[in-house]
């Protein structure tokens, strides 16, 4: 007689069917379109080493991060420490991040002694001109600036980290010839892709550039908003249709495409800098491109291929935003800090009340992961992992969150202090509050890694259902799947195991994180049996399964560091060790409670209340400001 257990898992398959077509994304319209398009195409079989990915099947991946990265030869390491120095003594003597914020503008000082310290071209090889630092030197450096003055950082970062960034990852070797000396030699980059119509969307882009009929050419029309560096750059990467025949079909179909476009080309102008916020000093502007002629050998890693090109250049470059958002974090903390120890209220001085201590607490381990992450995806990349899309992307949303965490529990900390301008750290808040918007919004961005990661477990879910079509030629991975669901459903299994990859004083830790993983894979299992594919409509499930993979990624990340520290008995160790713990202490209470709510029946209720709420408001334009208890 077939046991239970067995049934269930016989049965099981048939319910894989919902969800093995989980594809896209985001928005209920888009999504049925592009789920026909996955159809056709063959599964995705490939396995992947990122940690966070492989979290969705609660499996634990350590290839990426046991042992902690350190990928500096001594040269590199050497090289890193000549830059930092002069580099931040520029920052400190040279650069004014106050008259930049009060003027709108930067100094040509400033910028003239930042092309001649090449922090304009710190990835650019050597022999075009740049530093040729690899992604962790840029991180370290990068970290210095947002120390100092996030604005400058942005003309910085907009310049080399999307600017010219596509050029040096799929540019050929004409294109490098041609364009990395002069940006890596006083000509400013910019990234053009966002549009009116293209902002989180980034395939729908309107502006359209038509081939000649010779084939030697484009004509490019259209507008671009919110360019950083839009209005002081020469060279551009920009993103427009392309009308392309289809090889399969013969129709032909927009697509896509990355151009490098000159000023210099004619018919490229700009609007005039956008009143901002923040980052005052960096320039955003608009960009018109008015019948551009673009050379067809400056199509950027091949016609139709722009969103990748696009996605390419973003995944790469945002890593560079929790290098810089670390430097921000140890400044706010420095000055709160600096407040804490001398201001004496009630009789001592305020960082020995409970509540100082937390805040500081807080701050600590905040800048302590989000400097953690920038050193392990740096590090994973160059190790030449390609495998880092989701890694990426958290690591921006969490930079992004914790440094607006820190900078405002600073203010707290400062008190009224911390509300003056001449404390310096409410232009911070101001610089810092775009960064959770931009290069990809956290929201996007949170829903880019619980699909993304959805969609990959949905692709083993799959291979396990054509198994079953075939069994006797797939015996192995049947029977391997059915004892993991036996010993699951009679209580023997064991949740994923690192602990022998850490330090014994974090074995603990690493036992958290083990059954986070194991909860995870459960979870996802289950959210997929409920919903199938409209899984890419609930995005209150969403939004709580990418904050488990969150907490869990940043988890494992400081529990690789500070092993690092402790087998390696570093003076920081004790304290590195105290911050994980503590880390993975809070992550995982989070995820087991995150993880619950993506599950329960209890939420979905709540859920649907809030999205009655929600109705409510938006069919009332607002919130009615006549709706007072006493009726006036
Ligand atoms: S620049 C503007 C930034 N804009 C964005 O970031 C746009 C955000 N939107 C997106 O990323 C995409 O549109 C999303 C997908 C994610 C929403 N990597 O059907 P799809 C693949 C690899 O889901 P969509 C700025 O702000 C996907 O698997 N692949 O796509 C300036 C699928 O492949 P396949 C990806 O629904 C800031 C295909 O694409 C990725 O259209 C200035 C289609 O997928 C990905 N990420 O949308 C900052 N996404 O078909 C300055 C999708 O093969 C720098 N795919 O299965 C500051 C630096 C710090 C300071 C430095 C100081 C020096």
């Amino acid at each position: 007689m077939m046991s239970t257990v067995s049934k269930a898992f016989v049965t099981g398959p048939k319910n894989y069917n919902k969800f093995i077509n989980i594809t896209s994304r985001y928005y209920g319209a888009q999504a049925a379109a592009k789920v026909q398009k996955k159809e056709s195409k063959e599964t995705n079989k490939k396995e992947t080493k990122s940690f966070v990915m492989n979290i969705f099947r609660g499996q634990v991946q350590t290839d990426q991060v046991f042992p902690f990265p350190s990928p500096l030869s001594q040269d590199q390491l050497d090289t890193l420490k000549m830059l930092v120095d002069p580099v931040d003594k520029f920052f400190t003597e040279v650069n004014d991040p106050v008259k930049n914020d009060d003027t709108s503008d930067i100094e040509e000082k400033v910028k003239q002694g930042l092309w001649e310290l090449g922090a304009f071209s710190m990835q650019v090889p050597e022999e075009f001109g740049g530093l040729n630092c690899n992604n962790t030197q840029y991180g370290r450096l990068v970290e210095v600036v947002g120390k100092h003055d996030l604005g400058v950082g942005i003309m910085l970062g907009s310049h080399q980290s999307i600017g010219f960034k596509g050029i040096l990852l799929v540019g050929t070797p004409e294109q490098k010839a041609k364009y990395l000396p002069r940006v890596s030699n006083g000509e400013y980059a910019a990234f053009a892709l966002t549009e009116p119509s293209c902002g989180s969307d980034a395939g729908a882009v309107k502006s359209r550039a038509i081939k000649s009929a010779d084939g030697t050419h484009y004509i490019l029309n259209g507008s671009k908003i919110w360019i950083s560096n839009g209005g002081i750059a020469d060279i551009f990467t920009v993103f427009a249709q392309v009308p392309m025949k289809d090889p399969e079909t013969g129709e032909i179909k927009d697509k896509v495409t990355a151009f490098i476009v000159e000023r210099g080309f004619g018919g490229l102008t700009n609007g005039p800098p956008e009143r901002k916020m923040g980052i005052k000093c960096s320039n955003t502007a608009e960009v018109y491109f008015d019948n551009v002629k673009i050379p067809a050998e400056n199509v950027l890693g091949g016609e139709g291929q722009g969103f990748k090109v696009a996605m390419n250049i973003l995944n790469n470059g945002r890593f560079g935003m929790a290098g810089a958002l670390s430097g921000t974090m140890i400044a706010c903390a420095k000055k709160a800090v600096e407040h804490a120890t001398t201001r004496v209220q009630f009789g001592k001085t305020i960082n020995e009340f409970g509540g100082v201590q937390e805040k500081i607490a807080r701050m600590a381990m905040l800048q302590y992961v989000t400097q953690s992450l920038m050193y392990m995806i740096s590090g994973n990349m160059d190790s030449g992992s390609q495998d880092y899309h989701l890694e990426a992307a958290i690591s921006k949303v969490f930079a992004s969150e914790s440094a607006w965490w820190v900078c405002d529990e600073s203010i707290q900390i400062l008190g009224g202090m911390g509300f003056m301008k001449d404390t310096g750290v409410e232009r911070v808040m101001r610089d810092l509050r775009i960064f959770r918007i931009f290069e990809g919004t956290n929201d996007i961005l949170r829903l880019f890694v619980a699909l993304t990661g959805i969609q990959y477990a949905g692709s083993h879910l799959k291979e396990l259902q054509k198994a079953f079509k075939n069994p006797a030629a797939n015996l192995g991975l049947i029977f391997g799947e059915a004892a993991k669901r036996a010993t699951k459903a009679v209580g023997l299994s064991t949740p994923p195991n690192f602990s022998h990859l850490v330090h014994p004083n974090l074995a603990e830790s690493a036992g958290l994180v083990g059954k986070s993983v194991e909860n995870y894979g459960q979870t996802i299992e289950a959210v997929l049996i409920k919903y199938g594919k409209g899984i890419v409509e609930e995005q209150f499930i969403l939004n709580r399964l990418a904050q488990a993979a969150i907490d869990t990624y940043t988890s494992v990340v400081v529990l690789s560091r500070a092993s690092r520290a402790a087998n390696l008995n570093l003076p920081t160790a004790e304290h590195e060790i105290l911050m994980a713990q503590a880390w993975c202490q809070e992550a995982a209470s989070r995820t087991a409670y995150n993880l619950k709510v993506a599950k329960s029946e209890k939420y979905t209720d709540l859920f649907k209340k809030y999205k009655k709420i929600s109705q409510n408001v938006c069919e009332n334009g607002g919130i009615n400001p006549a709706d007072t208890p006493l009726g006036f």
